[in-house]
This record gives structure tokens, C-alpha cells and sequence, in this order.
């Protein structure tokens, strides 16, 4: 179905991955598969650095949401008729494509969610209501999306649960031995971000689920900056659950996953109920689908599901780690190339880190550096990103974040640096 292009011509074909990252894949074919790159934003070339906010969709996806509208629509599970079948079966490839994508044992374990934040709400409601009591603990980090610390807030009201918060130095990288004093009896859940969307920060899942079982408490990972950009196994990781968008990972909006241990879903209560989740219903009684349509209440985004399917299939096609290798290697060509500036702060300087360029300029309002760099047909993200608490641990209110993707190059690092420059000239 898709028609990606890598460095060896031949798609599914994995050649050595070159030790210069830069080598790993071509940006230029690449570029050739996302036709939305090749436009002019204010007279300029458009220079797409806001990836992390959504990424582009490649003529494949395009394909295969307008193939289905075009010749297969109708409603999944529920037709004996061809068109029914027909998008019942391109529904669930997609649900194969994701339980290959993230290694999880079984794709019944794989529910469709609209994306990251329903995936973290519904193990919030479901999980959370079922379990928690007054008193239990839910570990989180300082580095978390809001839509991973506003569920837990939300039952924090509703049921007397603390939240306990793991604090990270000033490069980002997370204060393990605090992690692992947090860890008490009254935990119950362990929620993490696998990579800072406000910082880039990758934290180290397999280390802090290890310790978390070891006093046999879960883990919930949210996966919606990594798995756009590493390979992602659950199983190596060490998650019971993990959830992530499409539209971050090249597919639509409106669709994402969260694949959970079956063992744990199996027993948790619906979180939407309606059609499709139901085996029967009388007035009396009802009893619930089997993994995952219990999960999957009222008609889904069928479209967005045969979309991401098509999306994971064309990374797969180019490969993860090759796609890891350029990316890291750009964002080590754009750490330096901001480095050099005086009066950029890089905010975010872990280790082990994603390709995200977050900075501060003391002479600027991030919002006015933004319009500039858009007058100069460059996409970037100004603002909290979603991390408040992440602006508050480094004292600003807000940052300008460039996020890059495989299709960038190092030229749009250039122009973002000839363009900050020209921010230094207006605002000294
Ligand atoms: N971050 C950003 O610009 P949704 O909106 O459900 O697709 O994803 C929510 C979400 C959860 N966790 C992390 C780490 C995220 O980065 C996001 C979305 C976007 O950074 C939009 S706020």
C-alpha cells in the first residue's frame, strides 16, 4: 500500500545504517512522499519545524483515508454486506499494523482511542476508579503533558488520591533517587512521559518499570513523542500500558491507540458504553464485548484507523532506527548550531534526548519571535506546549520549541538560525 523511499531504493530493505546519522536516510526523497512540504509560507519556502505540535502526512496516509471514502466506506462489525467486510478488515490491519508497531503480545490489547489524552483518561476513569481509594498514590513526573496530570487531579477531587510528582535537574533529566523514594506501599500507578514534549527528554521506562514491579505496581507510558521517532517495544519496556496519537506518528487526527496488559483491561469496567462495546443487552442486564470492542463504544474513526495503519506501514518501510539515527543526528547538528547563538538558552539538555530544539531568549517574547520566524515561512511552536509546570521549573512562561522529524534537513536548521539572527537585529 505505500510507497515510502529510503536509501536503498527498495522498501521493507534494511542496509546498514550509516555511522554518520546524517547518511541514514535521503530528507530529499523523503520530502518527495509528503506533498504539503513543497509550498511557499510569506513568499518563502516552508520550513516545517512543528512536528511534535503534529507531523505532515505522507501521500500514502492521503491514499488511503480518500481510497476508503472513495470505494469501501461503511460502518465496521456490524454488515454482512462487502463494503462493510471490506472496511472491517482495513479497520483491523491498522489494529495489527499498531500491535506489531509497539511489540504488544496481542492485538486485542490494542484499543483505539481519538489519541494520547482520551488513552490516558480512559486508564485514568477506568483503571483509577476501579482501584484507587483515599490515600493511594499515583507517581507522575515534573515533566508531564497537562493531559497527564489533569485526570489525576480530577480524581484527586473525586477520590482523595495524592499525586506525587518526580522532580528532574536542570538539563531535564529525572532525580531517579527520588523516583525510587516516591515508590512506596500506598503507590498504585506509576504514569510517566516517555519523551518530554516541552524538554525532549527520553526517561528511562525500562529502569523505572523494573523498580515499579518490583513492588508490583503498573506503569502507564505516554508514548506520544517517542513513538513518532524510535522504535518503541512494549514488552522491553517494561509497560502494562501505553498510549499514543496518530497524528503525531504521520497518520490522521482523531485516532491513536492505547494497548494495555490484557490481564489488566480484562478486568477493568467499561469507560464509554453504548453500541459495539455490548455482547447483549436486556433492560435487566448487560453484558460487555470481549478486548478491545468493550473499549470501543459507537461507530470509531474508521478512516483515521485504516490512516494510521497506512502511516505505521510506511515508517515500517523506512525503518525506526534509521528514522532515530537521522533525527539524531540533525538535532546534534541543531544543538550546536543554537549553541553558538549568544542570547539563546537552550531549555532541555538531557543526555538522552529526542529532536527537540526548546529556547529562550531573554531579549524577546517568544510569541514575537514566532511571528518572525512565520514571516520567514518557518513553523515552530511558541508558548507552554502543554507543560506548564515544565515553564515554571526553568522561571519562563513560555519558550519557542522547534521539533524536527525525518523529513527535515540541515538547511531548515540554517534557515531557523539565519532567521533567529534576524530576531537579534529587530530586538537586540
Ligand atoms: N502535545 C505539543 O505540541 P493529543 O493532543 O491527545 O494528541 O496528545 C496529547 C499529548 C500527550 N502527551 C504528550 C507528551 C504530548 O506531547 C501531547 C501533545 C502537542 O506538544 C500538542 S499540546
Amino acid at each position: 500500500m505505500t510507497t515510502a523511499t529510503n536509501m536503498t531504493g527498495a522498501p521493507g530493505h534494511a542496509a546498514a545504517i550509516p555511522s554518520d546519522g546524517l547518511a541514514a536516510l535521503d530528507p530529499h526523497r523523503i520530502r518527495q512522499d509528503f506533498p504539503i512540504l513543497d509550498q511557499q509560507v510569506n513568499g518563502k519556502p516552508l520550513v516545517y519545524l512543528d512536528n511534535a505540535a503534529t507531523t505532515q502526512k505522507p501521500r500514502a496516509v492521503i491514499d488511503a483515508i480518500s481510497n476508503y471514502y472513495l470505494n469501501n466506506n461503511a460502518n465496521v462489525h456490524r454488515g454482512v454486506h462487502t463494503l462493510s467486510q471490506r472496511a472491517t478488515d482495513d479497520y483491523e490491519v491498522g489494529r495489527e499494523a499498531v500491535r506489531r508497531f509497539i511489540n504488544a503480545p496481542d492485538v486485542n490489547e490494542v484499543i483505539y482511542v481519538r489519541g494520547t489524552t482520551e488513552g490516558l483518561n480512559l486508564v485514568a476513569h477506568s483503571y483509577g476508579r476501579k482501584y484507587f481509594k483515599a490515600g493511594d498514590e499515583v507517581i507522575i513526573t515534573g515533566m508531564e503533558h497537562h493531559s497527564n496530570i489533569v485526570p489525576w487531579q480530577i480524581l484527586r477531587q473525586e477520590i482523595g488520591i495524592r499525586l506525587r510528582v518526580v522532580p528532574f535537574n536542570d538539563d531535564g533529566e529525572l532525580l531517579m533517587d527520588e523516583y525510587e523514594s516516591l515508590l512506596n506501599d500506598r503507590t498504585r500507578l506509576v504514569s510517566v512521559v516517555h519523551q518530554s514534549n516541552a524538554l525532549g527528554t527520553v526517561n528511562p521506562i525500562a529502569a523505572m518499570a523494573e523498580l515499579a514491579h518490583a513492588r508490583g505496581i503498573p506503569v502507564l507510558v505516554d508514548a506520544a513523542q517517542s513513538v513518532p521517532h524510535m522504535p518503541v517495544d512494549v514488552q522491553a519496556l517494561g509497560a502494562d500500558f501505553l498510549t499514543f496519537s496518530g497524528h503525531k506518528l504521520y497518520g490522521p487526527t482523531g485516532i491513536g491507540a492505547l494497548w494495555g496488559r490484557s490481564d489488566l483491561l480484562n478486568d477493568m469496567p467499561p469507560y464509554q458504553s453504548g453500541g459495539e462495546m455490548i455482547r447483549s443487552v436486556t433492560f435487566e442486564e448487560t453484558i460487555y464485548n470481549t478486548l478491545p470492542h468493550k473499549f470501543e463504544a459507537g461507530t470509531p474513526d474508521i478512516a483515521g484507523a485504516i490512516g494510521l495503519g497506512a502511516a505505521i506501514e510506511y515508517l515500517e518501510s523506512i525503518g525506526m532506527e534509521r528514522i532515530a539515527a537521522y533525527e539524531q543526528a540533525l538535532l546534534r547538528y541543531g544543538t550546536e548550531k543554537l549553541g553558538d547563538i549568544e542570547g539563546v538558552r537552550l531549555i532541555g539538555t538531557a543526555e538522552d534526548k529526542g529532536g527537540i530544539l526548546s529556547f529562550h531568549m531573554e531579549s524577546a517574547h517568544p510569541h514575537d519571535i514566532g511571528t518572525i520566524l512565520d514571516a520567514e515561512g518557518i513553523a515552530v511552536r511558541t508558548g507552554h506546549h502543554c507543560a506548564q509546570p515544565v515553564m515554571a521549573r526553568y522561571g519562563v512562561p513560555a519558550t519557542v520549541r522547534a521539533s524536527l522529524a525525518f523529513y527535515n534537513t540541515t538547511d531548515d536548521i540554517d534557515a531557523l538560525v539565519t532567521a533567529i539572527d534576524r530576531v537579534i537585529e529587530v530586538f537586540g
